[in-house]
């Protein structure tokens, strides 16, 4: 357990803009007194958080819980809230204030959803291993999913102690990070950890990102200066896939930097438009500028600059075949999404006919 928080709410990233929306929410709910407070922890319905006189327990209004509420709107970690604070002493969040940036991914299986991983994330910090976990098509996944979300990538690649040629590793990282800050560490041996807090300012606020055993919590107890968050004992091959971390959580380091440690994620699908996609391969989309078409699809086109950075080795053909499965994910989700607003759309004509109807048949009896 982390110590209880004693900070101001500017210490944990407050500001004008913030307090204005919440101002306006207040000039609608005069008979309520709203309280802002920012996410730390959320369990289902169950939410930890700061407010102005410390860590409170909170839970989530009803009005949020409703079914006509999207999931993506209910509050979580890196939140800030605005809390009614009734009679019995209880806090609970009524309204989640605008977010500035969300990181957001396709909720797991067939459904169509948004899902919000965290809020309001300054810097999103890609941790990957420098053993059997390098893998720089998921890079580019992580990638894509943090430019989307507004924050600011930095990349770190832990267990430098595993690894024979780190700086060729790193250049490798360079070319698909593309002007982000690389850095090399070595969670257990304390290495890294200042390049790390560098990127890590006062009032900002930065997530881990990862797979699971990369390193993520023991790289937060490094930046703490002791062990908070738990980390896996043992490494057997039956432990694997398992999660150490299971919920998001919001920790203030030293520093005064906020940081949300987070489960390591297996799958992560992409949720978004293009432009996160754009930016992450911001190579391809300057060479698809210079192609003669302007719809070229750089597949056999006359004058496709893309086919000939291929031909003479600037591109790499990995790349290009990244770039397009992610591409080809976010036309899926868009078609799905589309497919999901039509059907929701004609439930509503649905009820509203059913509706008409019946209130016809009253009119007439
Ligand atoms: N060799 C080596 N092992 C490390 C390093 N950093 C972490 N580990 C080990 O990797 C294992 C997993 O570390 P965690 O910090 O629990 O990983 P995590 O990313 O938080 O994992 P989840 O919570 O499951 O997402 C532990 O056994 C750590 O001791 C490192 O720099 N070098
Ligand atoms: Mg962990
Ligand atoms: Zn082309």
């Amino acid at each position: 357990m982390p110590p209880p928080l004693k900070l101001t709410l500017e210490d944990l990233g407050w500001d004008d803009e913030l307090a204005r929306a919440l101002a306006s929410l207040q000039e609608t709910e005069p008979e309520l007194r709203l309280e802002p407070a920012r996410v730390l922890l959320a369990v289902g319905s169950a939410l930890r958080v700061a407010t102005a006189d410390g860590e409170r327990e909170a839970s989530v209004a009803g009005r949020l819980r409703q079914k006509s509420v999207a999931r993506s709107e209910r509050p979580v970690v890196g939140d800030w809230v605005a809390c009614e604070t009734p009679a019995d002493g209880t806090l609970r969040a009524k309204h989640v204030l605008p977010r500035r940036t969300k990181l957001s991914r396709k909720s797991a299986g067939r459904r169509t959803d948004e899902q919000v991983v965290a809020a309001n994330i300054d810097t999103a910090i890609i941790v990957m291993g420098l053993d059997g976990d390098f893998n720089l098509r998921r890079l580019e996944r992580l990638l894509t999913t943090v430019w989307e979300s507004g924050a600011r990538p930095v990349v770190l690649l832990n267990k430098l102690d595993l690894c024979e040629d780190p700086e060729a590793r790193r250049a490798e990282v360079e070319e698909v990070a593309l002007g982000a800050p690389v850095i090399l560490a070595s969670s257990l041996e304390g290495v890294g950890l200042d390049a790390l807090r560098s990127h890590i300012l006062p009032r900002q606020t930065a997530v881990l990102l990862g797979s699971s055993g990369v390193g993520k919590s023991t790289l937060i107890n490094g930046l703490l200066g002791e062990p908070v968050q738990r980390v896996r004992e043992v490494r057997s091959s039956d432990d694997r896939g398992r999660h150490t971390t299971t919920h998001r959580e919001l920790f203030v380091l030293p520093g005064g930097g906020l940081l949300i440690d987070n489960p390591g994620v297996r799958e992560l699908q992409l949720w978004g438009s293009e432009s996160g996609l754009e930016q992450t391969f911001d190579d391809v989309m300057r060479l698809a500028e210079k192609c003669r078409f302007r719809d070229c699809q750089h597949e056999s086109e006359p004058g496709c600059a893309v086919l000939e950075a291929l031909r003479s080795g600037d591109l790499a053909e990995s790349r290009l075949e990244s770039f397009r499965k992610l591409q080809s994910e976010l036309q899926y989700l868009k078609v799905r999404q589309d497919e999901t607003a039509q059907q929701v759309e004609k439930q509503k004509w649905r009820t509203i006919h059913r509706e008409m109807r019946r209130s016809g048949r009253h009119r007439r009896t």
